[in-house]
Formats: structure tokens, C-alpha cells, sequence
């Protein structure tokens, strides 16, 4: 009983940190976007909404991120059909919706693209009063900084992000970034496509914030990640799954990966293990959105609803190994996930900011200096 009301409060704690608690600040520029991959259906998207028939949904979300069978059963029980196409960062999403050519009706960004997005008008209001299940959402998670009120988005799933090797292959003697940030260069390894997470792994990896907006500390990064990425082990940026698959092959050292990505990646072979690194990481939200130009709003509004149901939403969290922002879906997910430290980062953790939200980057100058620093590593 004491043991259940640990993890309550735990859990809890961790969702009123994992919200932000400041009102997000308007970013006024983009890190440069990397090419959306896996992407199979497209149709024609004009700047009026185009209407759907009401019977095709079409979600744009990160890979390996629902259950199938979820889907499966939505499509089942509205006779419906279901459209998933995927994208490996928050960059990749946007370049693709600001591009047009696409129609549609759900994404998954990130907690800290979702005023980038209002920006852009890629995303219209969700009333939540049409979601009964929105009454389910952890209290933590509720009217949160990057969305007050939650006229935009539902939670949907969140992680930190970690240093992942495959004991099989290699087992690390300490649990920090100095093993990719420190001067040797005997190990391979890859880091995320993906710029807060590597800079600010950098950021933290130097004793800062990984929301810093200071020029200096940027400029230290760049500076470190520069000798990084010149590293004869550094085989490139990658994504999540991409990561885990390159582990799993034997092909790398080490891998910085979300840990959600990397956990499910554990249940087909053991020897897959991740930490967080002891000076500390960053963690992130995955909402939920209705996009502006979705074709099939009310059919879009009954799949978030469905996912905000207790058993769908554990579901998801025990086939994607993700953190559940859901209370009902407690009882429902999986030991395992929630005895994970790497999964559920401690309390402490979470109040000293070792494990550090990624929040919008305010207007102005920090943003195009870490735009900058992003192209070059990329085109190194
Ligand atoms: N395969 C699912 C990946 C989900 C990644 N979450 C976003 C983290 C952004 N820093």
C-alpha cells in the first residue's frame, strides 16, 4: 500500500514537471528540417480545408509509436480506415506540414513545437468539451505552459532521453556523456537526429540548462559537439528506432536514444540496456493535435477520445514502452514500466533538473545561433 502511494505521488510529481510551469515563449526561428522518411501517402493539400468523407483518417506520428491493434480496433469498431505515416523529429514534421502536399488530420509533436506550430496556423482548437475521456488526463498534465487551457493539444506520451549499448556487445564502466563527450575516440557510437536533444545533452554534459538561451554556453557547445562529431566513432545522427536497430545489429557502442524507443527494443532481446547520464538529460511530452487542415475533424476528435480511454492509453504504453500521462491507465500498464528508473526518473531527479523538460526557446538571437550550430554539425 505505502509502496502504491510512493508511485502515486511520484508520478504525480513528475506530470506537475513535466508541463513546464512558465507561459511558453514565442520562438521566432527553425532548426533546419531533415527529410520526413516513411512517408507513403500524400494527397493534395490547398490553404482551404478540404473535406473529408469522413470515413479515411490520417495520422502523421513519430515511428513506432501505437499499438497496432489500437488501431486496428478503431478502424473495426467505425468501420473506418486508418492512415499512419511517420516522421523521425519534430523538424521533420513541420517542414513537411509547412510544405503543403499532405491532408493530414492528426500529429504528434512535441510539447516544445507547440507554439511554433499555432505560429505557422498548422493547428485549430480541440474543445475538449467533445473529448468525455480528456476528463482522464493526469492532473499534472492538465492546462499546461506550452498550451494553456489545453485548446490544442492532449498529452500523449513522454520520455527522457538516454545512452543506450547492448551488454552483449560492450559494457560501459561509467554512466556519463564523457564516454561520447570526453576527449577518447575508441567507441562507436551515433547521437539523435534530432538538435535540442544533442545540444542539449551537450549543454548538460558542460553543467547548463538544456533550455539555455545563453549565447556563451551555446557557443560551448558547439565548440564540444564540433570535436564530437569529428570523432573516427561517430557514424551519424540517427533516429530513435534507427538507433535501437543499430544496437540490436551490434553495429554500435553506444546510442543516444529515447528511452521509450530503446525499452521496446529490450523485450525482444535483454542484453538492449539505457541510463541516464549522471549529469543529466533532458525529457519530453508528445501531444496529441488537430491540424488546421485536417479533412475529417469529428472522425479525428473520436480516435483522440478513444486513446484517452484507460485501457487504449495502457496499451499504447505497454506495446511502445512510453511514460502514460493518462490517471485511469494506471492500473493498466505493465510492472516493468513502471519500476524502470530509466523510464520513470526519480523525483529528485525531476525537482533538480537533472532530468530537464525541453521547453520553447525564447525569440531571437539563441535561436538562430542554435539553428546555425545545428546545419553545421549536420553538414560536417
Ligand atoms: N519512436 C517514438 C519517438 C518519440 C520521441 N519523442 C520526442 C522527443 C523529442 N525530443
Amino acid at each position: 500500500m505505502r509502496a502504491k502511494a510512493a508511485l502515486l505521488q511520484a508520478s504525480l510529481l513528475m506530470c506537475g514537471l513535466l508541463v513546464g510551469c512558465q507561459k511558453q515563449a514565442v520562438q521566432t526561428s527553425q532548426t533546419q528540417a531533415s527529410q520526413t522518411q516513411n512517408s507513403q501517402t500524400q494527397t493534395s493539400q490547398t490553404r482551404n480545408v478540404p473535406s473529408g468523407d469522413g470515413r479515411t483518417l490520417r495520422i502523421f506520428m513519430w515511428s513506432d509509436y501505437i499499438d497496432p491493434q489500437i488501431v486496428k480496433d478503431f478502424e473495426k469498431a467505425r468501420g473506418v480506415r486508418v492512415v499512419i505515416d511517420t516522421y523521425e523529429s519534430n523538424e521533420a514534421m513541420l517542414a513537411k506540414l509547412q510544405g503543403g502536399g499532405s491532408s493530414y488530420d492528426l500529429a504528434t509533436p512535441s510539447n516544445y513545437f507547440i507554439q511554433t506550430m499555432l505560429r505557422a496556423k498548422l493547428l485549430q482548437p480541440l474543445k475538449t468539451e467533445l473529448l468525455p475521456n480528456f476528463k482522464n488526463v493526469a492532473a499534472g498534465f492538465v492546462n499546461p505552459g506550452y498550451d494553456p487551457g489545453n485548446m490544442y493539444t492532449v498529452p500523449y506520451q513522454y520520455a527522457a532521453t538516454g545512452l543506450a549499448y547492448n551488454a552483449a556487445r560492450y559494457v560501459p564502466a561509467s554512466q556519463s556523456w564523457s564516454l561520447i563527450f570526453g576527449p577518447a575516440d575508441t567507441l562507436k557510437f551515433v547521437l539523435l537526429d534530432d538538435p535540442r536533444e544533442v545540444i542539449g545533452a551537450a549543454l548538460k554534459y558542460l553543467g547548463y540548462s538544456v533550455n539555455s538561451a545563453s549565447v556563451p554556453q551555446l557557443r560551448a557547445a558547439r565548440d564540444l559537439l564540433r570535436k564530437v562529431v569529428a570523432k573516427r566513432g561517430f557514424l551519424g545522427f540517427d533516429g530513435g528506432p534507427g538507433t535501437r536497430n543499430r544496437l540490436l545489429a551490434g553495429d554500435i557502442d553506444l546510442g543516444q536514444i529515447y528511452v521509450g524507443d530503446l525499452l521496446q527494443g529490450a523485450a525482444e532481446n535483454p542484453k538492449l540496456r539505457v541510463f541516464l547520464p549522471r549529469e543529466g538529460t533532458t525529457i519530453s511530452t508528445d501531444t496529441l493535435v488537430l491540424l488546421a487542415a485536417s479533412p475529417n475533424p469529428a472522425l479525428a476528435r473520436e480516435f483522440i477520445d478513444t486513446v484517452l480511454e484507460p485501457k487504449v492509453s495502457a496499451a499504447i504504453s505497454n506495446y511502445t514502452s512510453y511514460g502514460n500521462p493518462n490517471a485511469a491507465a494506471r492500473r493498466y500498464l505493465a510492472p516493468l514500466l513502471r519500476d524502470n528508473p530509466a523510464f520513470n526518473p526519480s523525483q529528485a531527479d525531476l525537482k533538480s533538473g537533472r532530468v530537464e523538460l525541453i521547453e520553447e526557446l525564447p525569440p531571437g538571437k539563441p535561436p538562430r545561433l542554435f539553428d546555425r550550430v545545428w546545419s553545421e554539425l549536420k553538414s560536417r
